[in-house]
C-alpha cells in the first residue's frame, strides 16, 4: 500500500525509511494508486545528477488537467472547487464547483486551439488573481501548452524579458486589475512590453475593470465573445511523463530571471502528496493559500496540489490592508477557513496592526496554519500561534523552492512536531544533507552547513528553459552529484532543519560564520521591533562587521541610542556578544521582492557604503523604501 497519505507517527518513521531504501518502490506505489494514467511507465527514475540528468514514470502518459478535473467529476461534481472572494469585500464570492470549473477549462481550452496554440507553444499568463488564471494555467495543461505565469506586479520591462526569453507565441491578460483602492492598467503594460517583444501572435484579454483600452485589431481579441463560440468539450491532450508543464521565472542574484522547467508527471505526484500530507486536506475543508499564482507557491498550493485532492481552494483578489488590515481575518471567518497558508512578510506586516482587528473576528474555524517564503522569526511565529491559531493549531514552517516544485522541509500537522524557527523534517522521500566549506558531505547529526539534496524527487526542475549549462552550473556544480540550495541551515541532534539564509548571506565576523536568520530571529524579540534585516560590511579589525537595519512598530517614541543597546543586549543573550551590531539603522520599511522577501542584496551595498550602483531596483515592491534607508544611512 502506498503512503500517500501519513496519518501517523509510526506510518511518517516508515514512510521515511522505505522511501530511503526503495525510493522506486515508494513512488511508483504513490504514482499508481492515486493518479489517472493513460499508460504507466517503464522506468520510475533515471538519474545522473552531474551531467544532471532527470527523469520520472519515463513511458508514461497523462494529462494533469484530467487529473485535476474529470477524476473529481464523479464523485464530487458539485463540489466547490475554487473559491473566489474578490478584492471588493462587498461584492459577492464566487464558487466554482468542479463540474464547471470542468467545463471552463475545456471551452478556455478550444479558445486557445482556435488561436493557433499547439502542444509545446509557451502561452504568457499576465492576469490578477481572478478565476480566469487559474481556468488559463488549466486550459494550457489540457492541450499540452506550456504556461509561463508572470506575476501582474511585473512592469513591462520584465514582462517582455520574461515573453522573449522562452518564446511565448501568446499573452493572456485583462483589461485591468484591481488592487486595494487602486486599479492598475495590466493591459496598458501588456501593450508596452509587445512593443519589445516579437513572437507574440495574439492577446486574449479577460475584462475584468471595464476600462477604455487599446485593442489592436487581428491581435487583441476579447476573451468573452471567444469563451461564447467554443464548446465545452475538450478531450485532453495525451502528454509523456516528461513532457514540460510549465516555465516559472526566478531571479538569480545575477543575470537575467532564470525560467524554471518542470514536467508533467513527477510535478503532478509531488504536488498532490505533499499537499495532502502537509495540510492534512480532509474533504469538507476550505483551504486558502494567500499568495499568488504568479510564484511556485500559487501553482503547486493554489492550483494544482488542492485540485489534484479534489479540494475547495480559495482564490483571494485583494490585498491584507483593503479595505482594512483586517480583511485576512475577515475572510477566514466569512468561508470558515481550515487551513491557511501565508508568508512571514504578511504576519509581521499583520502583528504590527492592534490585535481588535483580529479579535472581532470569529477564526474558530482553523486547524493548520502555514508559513513560506523566508524563515519565520520567533516573535512572528508566536503571534501567529497565540493570535491566529489561538494555540490550538500546530503550524507548519514549509521550507522549499521554485526549482524544488513542492514542499520540502516540514512538520506534519497532528503527526510531528511544529518548532518555532525550525522548518523540522524533510518529507518522506526527500534526502537533504549538509555540506562543509571543503565539499564534503557532514555526517555528524548536529551540524551547520550548505545544504544539499543528493537524491532526486520527482517535482525536481529538470532544467532552465534555453540554457541547461547555466541549469548545472547552478545547482550541480558546487556539489558535484548533488542539488544545491543555495540555503544554509543548521540541523539538530533529531535531524530537524533550521534554515540561516541563503548562504551568499552568511556573514563571517572575525572568523565566526553566522547566519542573518538567527540574529534578526533576536532583534525581532525586541517589542519595539516589527522586522529587521542583517547584513555584513567591511571592518579593519573584524575583516566583516554587521549593519542591521530594523523597522519599528507603530508605537514608539523611545530614545534611539537605548533602543541600539536594548537591540544589542537581545542579540547578546540569545546569540552571544560576536553577534552583536556594529550598526543600527532605523527604517521606515526594508527593501523587498514582490513576493515578500528581504532583498539583502540592496542593503548590503548601502551598508558598504556603495549606494550609487544598486541594479535594477524597479522590480521591487517598495522602491521608495531604499531611497529613504541611503538617506539616513551611517
Ligand atoms: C516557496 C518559495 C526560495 C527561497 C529558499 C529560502 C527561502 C522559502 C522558507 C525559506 C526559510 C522557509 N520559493 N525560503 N521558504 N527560508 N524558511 N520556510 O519561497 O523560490 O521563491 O524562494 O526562499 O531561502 O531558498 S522561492
Amino acid at each position: 500500500m502506498s503512503h500517500y497519505h501519513i496519518k501517523s507517527i509510526a506510518q511518517f518513521n516508515q514512510a521515511t525509511q522505505e522511501a530511503k531504501d526503495n525510493p522506486e518502490q515508494f513512488w511508483h506505489d504513490i504514482a499508481l494508486e492515486n493518479f489517472m494514467w493513460r499508460n504507466t511507465w517503464d522506468t520510475v527514475v533515471k538519474h545522473d545528477l552531474t551531467m544532471p540528468s532527470v527523469t520520472w514514470f519515463e513511458g508514461a502518459q497523462l494529462n494533469i488537467s484530467e487529473n485535476c478535473l474529470d477524476r473529481n467529476l464523479a464523485e464530487r461534481g458539485d463540489k466547490t472547487a475554487i473559491l473566489f472572494e474578490p478584492n471588493d469585500p462587498d461584492a459577492s464570492a464566487e464558487k466554482i464547483t468542479y463540474k464547471e470549473l470542468h467545463k471552463r477549462v475545456c471551452t478556455f481550452a478550444n479558445v486557445l486551439k482556435s488561436k493557433g496554440i499547439k502542444k509545446g507553444d509557451r502561452v504568457c499568463l499576465y492576469l490578477p488573481m481572478i478565476p480566469e488564471l487559474a481556468i488559463a494555467v488549466l486550459a494550457c495543461a489540457r492541450i499540452g501548452a506550456i504556461h509561463s505565469v508572470v506575476f501582474a506586479g511585473f512592469s513591462a520591462t520584465a514582462l517582455a524579458t520574461r515573453i522573449d526569453d522562452c518564446a511565448c507565441k501568446m499573452v493572456i491578460t485583462s483589461d485591468g486589475s484591481y488592487r486595494g483602492a487602486k486599479t492598475i492598467d495590466l493591459k496598458g503594460i501588456v501593450d508596452q512590453a509587445l512593443e519589445k517583444c516579437n513572437g507574440i501572435e495574439s492577446v486574449l484579454v479577460v475584462k475584468r475593470i471595464a476600462s477604455e483600452i487599446l485593442m489592436v485589431p487581428d491581435r487583441d481579441f476579447w476573451l468573452a465573445p471567444l469563451l461564447a463560440q467554443a464548446s465545452d468539450i475538450c478531450e485532453p491532450e495525451i502528454m509523456d511523463a516528461e513532457d514540460p508543464l510549465f516555465v516559472l521565472y526566478t531571479s538569480g542574484s545575477t543575470g537575467k530571471p532564470k525560467g524554471i522547467v518542470h514536467t508533467t508527471a513527477g510535478y503532478m505526484v509531488y504536488a498532490g502528496y505533499s499537499f495532502k500530507n502537509v495540510f492534512q486536506y480532509e474533504e469538507d475543508d476550505v483551504y486558502w493559500c494567500t499568495a499568488d499564482i504568479g510564484w511556485i507557491t500559487g501553482h503547486s498550493y493554489i492550483v494544482y496540489g488542492p485540485l489534484l485532492n479534489g479540494a475547495t481552494t480559495v482564490m483571494f483578489e485583494g490585498v491584507p490592508t483593503y479595505p482594512d488590515v483586517g480583511r485576512f481575518w475577515e475572510i477566514v471567518a466569512k468561508h470558515k477557513i481550515t487551513q491557511f497558508y501565508t508568508a512571514p512578510t504578511a504576519i509581521r506586516a499583520l502583528a504590527k496592526e492592534s490585535l481588535s482587528l483580529v479579535e472581532k473576528h470569529d477564526l474558530s474555524s482553523l486547524k493548520i496554519l502555514g508559513s513560506v517564503g523566508e524563515p519565520i522569526n520567533e516573535e512572528a511565529w508566536h503571534w501567529y500561534d497565540d493570535h491566529i491559531g489561538k494555540n490550538k493549531c500546530p503550524i507548519v514552517d514549509t521550507w522549499w523552492q521554485t526549482e524544488n516544485g513542492g514542499i520540502m522541509i516540514t512538520s506534519i500537522p497532528g503527526i510531528t512536531e511544529s518548532i518555532p524557527t525550525y522548518a523540522t523534517l524533510p518529507l518522506p522521500g526527500i534526502q537533504p544533507c549538509l555540506m562543509d566549506e571543503n565539499g564534503n558531505e557532514i555526517l555528524e547529526i548536529k551540524a551547520e552547513g550548505r545544504m544539499c539534496v543528493k537524491f532526486p524527487w520527482p517535482s525536481m526542475a529538470r532544467t532552465i528553459y534555453g540554457n541547461h549549462e547555466r541549469y548545472k552550473e547552478t545547482y550541480f556544480a558546487s556539489f558535484n552529484g548533488k542539488y544545491f540550495t543555495g540555503d544554509g541551515a543548521l540541523r539538530d541532534e533529531l535531524g530537524n532543519y533550521r534554515i540561516t539564509g541563503r548562504v551568499d548571506d552568511v556573514i563571517i565576523v572575525s572568523g565566526h560564520n553566522l547566519g542573518t536568520a538567527p540574529i534578526e530571529d533576536a532583534i525581532d524579540q525586541h517589542p519595539l521591533v516589527a522586522e529587521s534585516a542583517v547584513v555584513g560590511f567591511p571592518h579593519d579589525i573584524k575583516g566583516t562587521a554587521l549593519y542591521g537595519f530594523v523597522t519599528l512598530k507603530n508605537e514608539q517614541g523611545k530614545d534611539e541610542n537605548e533602543l541600539r543597546n536594548e537591540v544589542n543586549d537581545m542579540i547578546a543573550s540569545e546569540i552571544g556578544p560576536i553577534a552583536k551590531l556594529e550598526k543600527i539603522q532605523f527604517t521606515q520599511g526594508l527593501p523587498k521582492t514582490r513576493s515578500g522577501k528581504i532583498m539583502r542584496r540592496i542593503l548590503r551595498k548601502i551598508a558598504e557604503g556603495d549606494s550609487s550602483n544598486l541594479g535594477d531596483i524597479s522590480t521591487l515592491l517598495n522602491p521608495e523604501a531604499v531611497q529613504d534607508i541611503i538617506d539616513n544611512a551611517f
